[in-house]
């Protein structure tokens, strides 16, 4: 093999991130278990006993079940399949904010639900009134965000909670970057602090767990076994999961990581990266681009298609929100230095645009 993974020091808009060195370790060392079977395989289902529980700590719930997912994604689907399961209503409709992960629009299609996409207001925060329109009787579910993938924002979690129990449909929060960055600050986003159901928190994101391991949490292990189908042939008598063999190195690698920095190196990275937001915003406003604000790490801003195209043409892996801004996601990865070295880049980039092209003549 002649290709070899590529560094994280450009990596600028990525929510992967260069994992802790003993979730790498445990990764390797558990890569060929399978938590699927747990009959075959007891040592990492014991860590993924380990692995829910921490999460749980995380986010709040008492008495947490859930399991360690494939991604964002899988738990997503599986926490509408949940509400899809306990809805009594042959139509189910979901609800989400337009700043909703696009997840859910597979998670739509394969389950059959009707997906309510509802605007969010000026501060990129679901409009709480449109959410009041639009749940009724047939609404299984309502979908609050704790992080938005490309402005970072967390919803009103509190109150999307009494909407939707007011309507009889659960309510999901989607904290799959934002759970390992949120208890550092004073956000309601969790399970302790509203009336929530299930919840995306993800490991391989902010939690610096290798690849693939997401979570899925839930508040009582009875809405687990709304998922759970008969296994004849293995020693365990059901599965939960939407995938069959799974990676033991996800769990391994979430309960490594989740040990080596829950809850103090989690708070240091959080305030660093955070710092390296506010940093950024200002360096790029100062330049004269209009920023949104970084609530959490992440920092959006208008940089112009051809700049943000020479940007990545210097080898800035870098990517753009739906209407085209420039989108920095601060992971543990991305440090001062990477970022002054792209703020450098920005400004020769900018200073060569705006030099006129010589004519021949
Ligand atoms: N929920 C939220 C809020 C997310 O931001 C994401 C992923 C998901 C769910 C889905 O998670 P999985 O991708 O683990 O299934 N957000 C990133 C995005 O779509 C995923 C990503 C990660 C993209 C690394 C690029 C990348 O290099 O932007």
């Amino acid at each position: 093999m002649q290709i070899e993974p590529q560094a994280f020091d450009r990596v600028l808009s990525s929510m992967c991130t260069d994992p802790h060195p003993a979730a790498r370790d445990a990764a390797e060392q558990f890569l060929a278990t399978n938590p699927g079977d747990p009959g075959t395989y007891p040592n990492v289902a014991a860590l993924e006993d380990d692995a829910i529980a921490l999460l749980g700590e995380i986010a709040g719930l008492d008495d947490p079940a859930g399991y360690i997912t494939s991604g964002g994604t899988e738990a997503n689907i599986q926490a509408v399949r949940i509400a899809r399961e306990r809805a009594d209503t042959r139509s189910p409709n979901v609800v989400m904010p337009e700043s909703g992960h696009f997840s859910f629009r597979k998670a739509a299609d394969l389950l059959g639900v009707e997906l309510r996409v509802v605007p969010t207001d000026d501060r990129h925060r679901v409009d709480l009134e449109a959410v009041r329109a639009s749940v009724d009787d047939d609404t299984a579910l309502v979908i609050g965000v704790a992080g938005t993938t490309e402005y970072g924002r967390v919803d009103p979690i509190p109150e999307l909670g009494e909407i939707a129990h007011a309507a009889g449909a659960m309510l999901h929060v989607d904290a799959a970057w934002g759970g390992f960055v949120l208890p550092f600050t004073d956000h309601e986003w969790h399970f302790g602090h509203a009336a929530v159901d299930t919840m995306a928190i993800d490991p391989h994101k902010m939690g610096q767990a290798a690849v693939p391991a997401g979570g899925l949490l839930v508040r009582s292990p009875a809405l687990l076994d709304e998922l759970a189908v008969d296994t004849p042939y293995l020693e365990s008598t059901s599965q939960a999961t939407l995938t069959g063999t799974r990676s033991g190195a996800g769990v391994a690698s979430a309960v490594a990581a989740m040990e080596a920095l829950w809850p103090e190196g989690y708070r240091s990275q959080y305030v660093r990266s955070q710092n390296n937001a506010t940093w950024l915003a200002d360096a790029l406003e100062k330049r004269g681009y209009r920023v949104v604000d970084p609530v959490l790490p992440l920092v959006a801003a208008d940089v112009p298609r051809s700049t943000f195209d020479a940007l990545r043409g210097a080898g800035w892996r870098i990517s753009r929100t739906a209407t085209g801004e420039l989108r920095i996601v601060c992971m543990p990865h991305v440090s001062r230095e990477m970022l002054a070295s792209f703020i450098g880049d920005l400004d020769r980039l900018e200073v060569r645009a705006s030099v006129p092209v010589a004519s021949d003549d």
